[in-house]
């Protein structure tokens, strides 16, 4: 379907086109003083795992419409992953969520994971959902819940979800509860946070030393009254609690509107516990759109954030793990993805650009007007072309997104899955 012919076959149709705009941008950077090898090769190193439940049509609780051809299990989503992971070269890793990606042969899972040059980069626990045969349900909340029976029922699925992320080389956990409550008076705030405290520190204990746990959090929905991680401070707190290796996923889907999530992002990084992110698009909430389809400038911001971290000395902030997370009903979810990974690696290219020093020296003078035009200027600079160059380099196609439309791999896809196959999962 998809061959390393094909690519170069598609790169030397492309390849007039790109060396006239690459020649420029080269030659503008040049002027500017910036060495476009050094962006080049950190862009070259960037990677951004595709988590596992994106692969299908996400839907809404009013309806999907699949497009035909989903991946039907764990192996023909690592195919896909794969796929992306050929064109664009920056999508070599998965999330998977436990149970929906239970790896029924592990050493067949890590053949194929291997074979398309992929890892798993952090497995999810759900108890958002009642699994089949389970003792307790989770109605009244998991983690958090008032009986000790059902505590513990969570506690220990996290446990089996470290122990299949173990045995395929992973070393992230990520948590996210869906556990709060509806109404005023449902819970007892003080005591539901201290039994969510005391439950997530059962796990990380339980956890392998050279694990990490990501503790997510989300203002609203599936409750909507109180959540019991509802915000970052919490997730920073229930970090603090837990342990050194215990971190804050940022998603950035899972704000108010119009909350500053640069600003979230730096204080994280100032107290080094910045673990993860989930990218998407959001206009109200929780949207799970492509990322950058909305807010690309609060993208930007954010990596200028993640840039100006990594270069300062002062940070001590682990190696973050960049993830997706979205999923919805309109668009073909390979091409979703596609587009998600080619503006986060466009965003991450501007905020490379930035001329930090100048910056600092406007904000020192208090030059208000000088410092947002040091960021105005690569943020609107076209970086696509050195996107491009860094894909190609590290022998995708110059245009990923263009490339599967021209081989029509969707069609492909639903010639050998059929019209009807939908994602396993959500
Ligand atoms: C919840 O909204 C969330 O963002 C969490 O990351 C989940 O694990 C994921 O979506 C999939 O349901
Ligand atoms: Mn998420
Ligand atoms: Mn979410």
């Amino acid at each position: 379907m998809l061959t390393d012919s094909r690519i170069q076959e598609h790169n030397e149709k492309l390849a007039d086109d790109h060396a006239f705009r690459w020649g420029y941008m080269q030659e503008w950077l040049h002027r500017k003083g910036i060495d476009a090898e050094h962006i080049l090769q950190q862009l070259q190193a960037y990677q951004v795992a595709i988590p596992s439940w994106a692969l299908g049509t996400g839907g809404t609780r009013f309806g999907r419409y699949p497009g035909g051809g989903e991946p039907r299990s764990l192996e023909e989503k690592i195919e896909d992953v794969g796929l992306l992971h050929a064109l664009n070269r920056a999508s070599g890793s998965i999330s998977l969520h436990i149970p929906w990606d239970i790896p029924q042969d592990v050493q067949a899972i890590q053949n194929l994971l291997d074979e398309h040059h992929l890892t798993i980069d952090s497995v999810n626990s759900n108890t958002f959902q009642d699994q089949k045969d389970a003792n307790h349900s989770y109605k009244f909340g998991s983690l958090c819940h008032t009986q000790s029976e059902v505590r513990q029922q969570a506690i220990d699925h996290n446990m089996e979800v470290v122990e299949y992320g173990k045995q395929l080389g992973c070393h992230t956990l990520t948590v996210w509860l869906a556990d709060g409550s509806n109404f005023p008076g449902q819970h007892h705030f003080r005591r539901a946070y201290q039994r969510t405290a005391d439950s997530l520190k059962a796990i990380y204990n339980a956890m392998p030393e050279d694990w990490t746990m990501l503790v997510e959090y989300k203002p609203y929905e599936p409750h909507f009254y109180s959540m019991i991680i509802p915000d970052w401070g919490t997730s920073l707190r229930l970090a603090e609690y837990c342990g050194p290796n215990a971190q804050v996923l940022v998603d950035l889907g899972h704000h108010l509107p119009n909350t500053n999530i640069e600003q979230i992002v730096a204080r994280l990084l100032h107290f080094g516990r910045l673990g993860g992110f989930h990218f998407n698009g959001s206009m109200y909430g929780d949207d799970d759109l492509t990322t950058g389809s909305i807010k690309p400038f609060q993208l930007f911001l954010i990596f200028c954030e993640l840039v100006q971290a990594a270069q300062d000395s002062a940070v001590q902030n682990p190696a973050v793990a960049y993830m997706i997370d979205a999923s919805h009903n309109t668009k073909d979810p390979l091409e979703d993805l596609l587009q998600s990974v080619q503006t986060i690696m466009t965003a991450y290219a501007k905020a490379l650009l930035v001329n930090t020093k100048g910056l600092f020296a406007a904000q020192e003078a208090n030059d208000v007007v000088r410092a947002e035009e040091m960021l105005k200027d690569p943020f609107l600079a076209d970086v696509r072309p050195l996107v491009a160059e860094a894909i190609r380099r590290n022998g995708g196609a110059l245009n990923p997104l263009g490339l599967y439309r021209q081989l029509d791999i969707r069609r492909q896809l639903i010639d050998k899955r059929g019209k009807l196959a939908v994602a396993t999962g959500l």
